[in-house]
Parts: structure tokens; C-alpha cells; sequence
């Protein structure tokens, strides 16, 4: 058969019902292979970029595998923001590349390039895969497609890239006499290697450090969505009776509405919720990589009145940035249905002082940016109406910026409904090609909320949106700048805003432009407005205006521990709250 229907049987096999592209000269036999079936479709993206973080998105609903495509050279080179984010929060994507044939591409000779387009993809992803490839012998496809997959999938996932020069794609073949990667030492190596570490006695240990603690709690990130575990995380959250605070990349793991849920920790965490960190003696951390955002820059004031469980698929995670009693590589379904299993009728720990603090600092401490004068928007509380009306969206997008934080802060997601982010990569432009994999891999409606900024970085895609009928629900957070980098000169550079306020085209007149139906909101009087967005089957733009100098609040900022957020506590309330010491202002530097 044509290698390139083999590769496309293959993805089929895996649940990919859409491969996100855009054609080029190098990509053509791949793309072609799909035009004759009608159980997997191509999704033609307007931007490379797009289409990996659309396949991101895709592969985060369906928890299996999301595929991209691209031509060589500047279609590969595309593709490469949107592979670093699925490397950097582990999403398992397979990204294939046209290449120029093998009889015209350089390999080792000292010339830049040979074939027209020709680029050494493979060398620029490496840094940002498990694993890429060049197939330069089609006897090696069987091999390297199935190595690909398994790696995406396995261990701690992550992005793969395959790179099939065009004399392979049209290559004959015969799969069932090529090598398989699942008869190889390789294999074999690498299954030794993902062996969880997870010993009966731990969590013995475990049950009996819950036991004995006054004041437990759960950090929850994103690796409980990465190993689909959120109904064992539940179960454990029931049996045992512990509080669970979240990182940005685990805001999707319960639903907001359980009592027990305490919100969103770290640089731009809920106050509350930073406070309830800051007070625990025990802190179970389940699939959080603790990076600064969540820890602040000061790590090792960081829960330092707890003991400390760490678990985490990844054993370079553990004992990296703060030290625990207790650290365990495991896979956490893994973990979670043996704990589960062994707490049995586990009677739960009489923590009723500390649900009572909790629940004192929620009520003291909610997260507002101001105090709203009039009818004026105030983000944090329009989150909360929006999240109160959107509770049908089966996702929401959330772009890069203040907007971002005020949604992690206040929007309450409801049971199941998933909030994706681009975590480590940051990576503003994500959010509206993000929800166009998502509404194709669950076929439901998506919110997206977006700055004004971010929305332009990836705007051509409102084109796929209208093309495919999408219903995409798309919010602009208009602050008529870049609002999150223009707070930061605020704070840092004395206002000087060099660079983040630039004027806006009209939204609205955009959205006429692509035949969406678009709306704007000036003020909390305008609900009405937010209905009839709401209400608008199939796309439909909402621009919400707000000052340009709504800031977000609280912040942490630099060298201050989790629990002393700005705007600043007056010290004897902070004391008051603290059942462990302060830290001692002289060993805060300046
Ligand atoms: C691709 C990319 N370029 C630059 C940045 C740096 N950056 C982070 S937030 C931000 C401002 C975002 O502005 P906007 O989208 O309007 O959101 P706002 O902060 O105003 O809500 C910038 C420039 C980034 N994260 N990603
Ligand atoms: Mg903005």
C-alpha cells in the first residue's frame, strides 16, 4: 500500500477523527490519503500555529492523541510554538512534517540548503519532543509511527515529530513484513523505565500522616487531567474529607462548587487560597511540577509549617524546587486508586477547626480588583456572572494576560467542565485556536475568554470558526492595551508603557467583517447584552470594556512568601490570621 494511507490508517486507529493543517508542496500525499475517506477529516487551519494548538486543545478533551500537520520549512517552523506547549504541560501530540525528497536534502554536507523550503526540523524540535524523527527509508515507517505514538502517550506525555521526506510518502509498502517497535529492546527498556515506584508501605505512611494531621490539604495539578484521574481524585477528596487548592494547570480537576474546593494558589492565586496553603501541616501534592508561578520566588518558605507528599510520573519533578518528607514517582491513577483501595472505611480526620479557618478566610478574603463605582465592569465579579450563565460550554479557552488571571481567579468552573491554558509556554494566541480543537473533539459548545492583544495574534481563525459552524463563544477582555506587561511597567518601571498600548481596530467591526454575530458590554448594565451573546447559536463575539488601568489583584511579588500578597495585609492582621510564624521582614531582600 501507499505509506502515506498507512500513516493515516494508523492515526485513524488511534480515535483521530480530525489531523489540523495546513498544505504545502511537501505535505500533499499525506493530506491526499484523507480525501477519500470519510472517517477521519482534514481541518484546514488558516495558520500552522493554530493547527498545533488546536490539535493541543483536541488531544486535552479526548485524552488520547491529537495530530498536526504542516509542509517543510516555514509550515514546520509554524508549528513550533504550539509543540513547546504541548512539550511544556505534557500533551500528547503527534506533529508530521512534509520534507524535501531524500535524493535532494543535505544531511552532513556543509551547504545551508539543497531542496527548495528545506529545513532540518528534526534539529529545532528536539529541544521541544520526547522524540523527533527523520524517516528517510520507508521500511522504517512501522517502526518510527509506532514509537512516535507510544511515546506521545506514555510516561509523562509530551509532542513527537515525524519528518517524511515526499519520495517516502509515496513510497510502496507492505506494514505487515516491516520492523515493529513493539517486538524491540528499545521498547522493552523504555517499559522497564516507566515503572511506577510505588510501595504498599507508603501509603500506609501516607493514611497514617493524614491521621495525625490537624490541617491537611490537596495541591492539585495538572497531571490529574494529563492521567485522566479526577474521579479517583474525587473519591479520595470524599473519603478522606481533605480541602484541595489548585495550580493554574489543575483549576479544571474538581468542580468549583464542592465545599471543599479552596481555590487558585501562586503568583496571581486567590488570597484565600495562598493563606490556606501558608497555614496546612500537610500538603499532598498531586501532579504539579511547583514551578515559580505557584511557589512565588521563594521556595523555601513555601508551606514551611508542613509536612510534604510529593507525587509526580516524572522523577526529575521530585525534590527539584522544594524538598518533601515524602516523594513518590508514580503514575497518580496509579497512586490514587491504591490509596483509594487502602483507605477502605477510612474514618476521616476530625479537621473541623481547620474547615471552620477556611471557610473564615473565603468569607474575609474575596478576590475583587476594586471596588466597582456605578455600573462599571469589575472583572473578577463579571467572571463570576459569566461563569454563572456559561455553565453549558463544555470548555473554556483562556488566552495570556490579566484576563487569564481574573477568570483563574473567579470564573467557577462547573462539575466536568474543563478549562484549558497554555501553562508553561504562556503562549498568547492560544485560546481561540485552542477552542476550535475542542469543539471538534467533543462537538460542543466553547467559551473562549481573550484579551484584546491576544485575540490579534491568532485573529485568521475566526475564518475556520464561521467555515465550520463552530460554536465558539468568543469573550474580548478590551483594556485597550497589554495589560498584563502595562501592570508590570506600573510596578517596576514607573509606568513608562512602552510598547503595550497600541490603539485597537473596532472588534465589532470585525466581527461583521466574518459574519459574527458580535456584541459589546460597557457596563454591568449591559447583562443584557451578555444574554443575547449567549443565546446567539453558533459563533458569537462579546467585547467586554474595561479601564485601561484595572489591574489584577492580589499580586505576589517578588521575594515575598505565598501568604503576604500586595496589595499588603497590615501586619497584625496577617499575624492574627498566621497559625505558624511570619517570615522575619529582615530576611525579605529588597
Ligand atoms: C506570544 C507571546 N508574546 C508575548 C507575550 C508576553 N505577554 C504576556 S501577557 C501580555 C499582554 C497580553 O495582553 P492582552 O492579550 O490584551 O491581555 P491583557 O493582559 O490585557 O488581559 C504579553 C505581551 C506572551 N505571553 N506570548
Ligand atoms: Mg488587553
Amino acid at each position: 500500500m501507499k505509506l502515506s494511507d498507512y500513516v493515516i490508517d494508523i492515526i485513524k486507529s488511534e480515535g483521530v477523527s480530525h489531523v489540523f493543517e495546513f498544505i504545502g508542496g511537501a505535505i500533499v500525499h499525506l493530506l491526499d490519503s484523507v480525501a477519500s475517506r470519510d472517517d477521519i477529516e482534514c481541518v484546514s487551519v488558516r495558520h500552522e500555529q493554530a493547527g498545533a494548538f488546536a490539535a493541543e486543545a483536541y488531544a486535552r478533551m479526548n485524552g488520547k492523541l491529537g495530530v498536526a500537520m504542516a509542509t517543510s520549512g516555514p509550515g514546520a517552523l509554524n508549528l513550533i510554538t504550539g509543540i513547546g506547549s504541548c512539550y511544556f504541560d505534557s500533551v500528547p501530540c503527534l506533529f508530521i512534517t512534509g520534507q524535501v525528497n531524500t535524493y535532494e536534502y543535505k544531511f552532513d554536507r556543509p551547504v545551508r540548503q539543497i531542496g527548495f523550503q528545506e529545513t532540518d526540523i528534526v534539529s529545532v524540535a528536539k529541544s521541544l519532543t520526547k522524540y523527533a524523527v527523520l524517516v528517510t527509508k520507508p521500511e522504517q515507517i512501522r517502526y518510527e509511527l509506532e514509537k512516535s505514538i507510544y511515546l506521545a502517550q506514555n510516561g509523562r506525555p509530551g509532542p513527537v515529530l515525524l519528518d517524511i521526506p515526499m519520495n517516502v510518502q509515496r513510497a510502496d509498502i507492505n506494514p505487515e513484513e516491516l520492523p515493529s517497535y513493539f517486538d524491540s529492546e528499545e521498547y522493552m527498556e523504555i517499559k522497564a523505565e516507566e515503572q511506577d515506584d510505588l510501595k504498599e508501605s507508603e501509603i500506609v505512611e501516607i493514611i497514617n500522616m493524614i491521621r495525625n494531621s490537624q490541617r491537611p490539604l490537596i495541591l492539585a495539578g495538572g497531571g490529574v487531567r494529563i492521567s485522566s484521574s479526577q474521579k479517583q481524585l474525587a473519591e479520595f477528596v470524599d473519603k478522606t474529607g481533605i480541602p484541595l487548592v489548585s495550580s493554574l494547570m489543575g483549576l479544571d480537576v474538581i468542580s468549583h462548587q464542592n465545599p471543599l474546593y479552596c481555590g487558585l494558589i501562586g503568583s496571581y492565586g486567590n488570597r484565600y487560597s495562598n493563606l490556606i496553603l501558608a497555614n496546612c501541616d500537610l500538603l499532598i501534592i498531586l501532579g504539579s511540577r511547583l514551578d515559580s508561578r505557584q511557589t512565588g520566588t521563594r521556595p523555601d518558605t513555601f508551606g514551611r509549617g508542613a509536612k510534604k507528599i510529593h507525587v509526580d510520573i516524572d522523577r526529575f519533578e521530585l525534590n527539584a524546587k522544594i524538598n518533601v518528607s515524602l516523594a513518590i514517582k508514580s503514575s497518580l491513577n496509579r497512586f490514587l486508586v491504591s490509596i483509594n483501595d487502602a483507605l477502605g472505611d477510612f474514618i476521616k480526620p476530625e479537621i473541623n477547626q481547620w474547615l471552620e479557618k477556611i471557610k473564615d478566610l473565603k468569607d474575609r478574603y474575596p478576590t475583587y480588583s476594586f471596588e466597582p463605582e456605578d455600573n462599571e465592569v469589575e472583572p473578577n465579579r463579571f467572571m463570576e456572572l459569566l461563569s454563572s450563565k456559561a455553565e453549558r460550554s463544555r470548555a473554556v479557552c483562556l488566552d495570556v494576560g490579566q484576563h487569564q488571571m481574573w477568570a483563574s481567579q473567579s470564573f467557577r468552573l462547573s462539575k466536568d467542565q474543563r478549562l484549558l491554558n497554555s501553562g508553561g509556554m504562556g503562549a498568547m494566541g492560544f485560546a481561540v485556536p485552542a477552542a476550535i480543537g475542542a469543539a471538534l473533539s467533543t462537538q460542543e459548545e466553547v467559551l473562549v475568554i481573550v484579551g484584546d492583544g491576544g485575540f490579534q495574534l491568532n485573529i485568521q481563525e475566526l475564518d475556520t470558526i464561521v467555515r465550520l459552524k463552530l460554536p465558539i463563544k468568543m469573550v474580548v477582555i478590551n483594556n485597550n492595551s497589554l495589560g498584563m506587561v502595562r501592570q508590570f511597567q506600573d510596578l517596576y518601571f514607573e509606568g513608562r508603557q512602552q510598547s503595550t498600548v497600541n490603539p485597537n481596530p473596532s472588534f465589532i467591526d470585525i466581527g461583521k467583517a466574518y459574519r459574527i454575530p458580535a456584541f459589546a458590554m460597557h457596563s454591568m448594565e449591559d447583562k443584557e447584552e451578555l444574554d443575547r451573546f449567549l443565546t446567539t447559536d453558533g459563533p458569537a463575539l462579546l467585547e467586554v470594556i474595561l479601564e485601561r488601568k484595572t489591574e489584577v489583584h492580589p499580586k505576589l511579588v517578588v521575594n515575598r512568601p505565598i501568604e503576604d500578597m500586595y496589595p499588603y495585609l497590615d501586619r497584625d492582621e496577617l499575624q492574627e490570621i498566621m497559625l505558624i510564624d511570619l517570615v522575619e521582614e529582615m530576611d525579605i531582600p529588597t
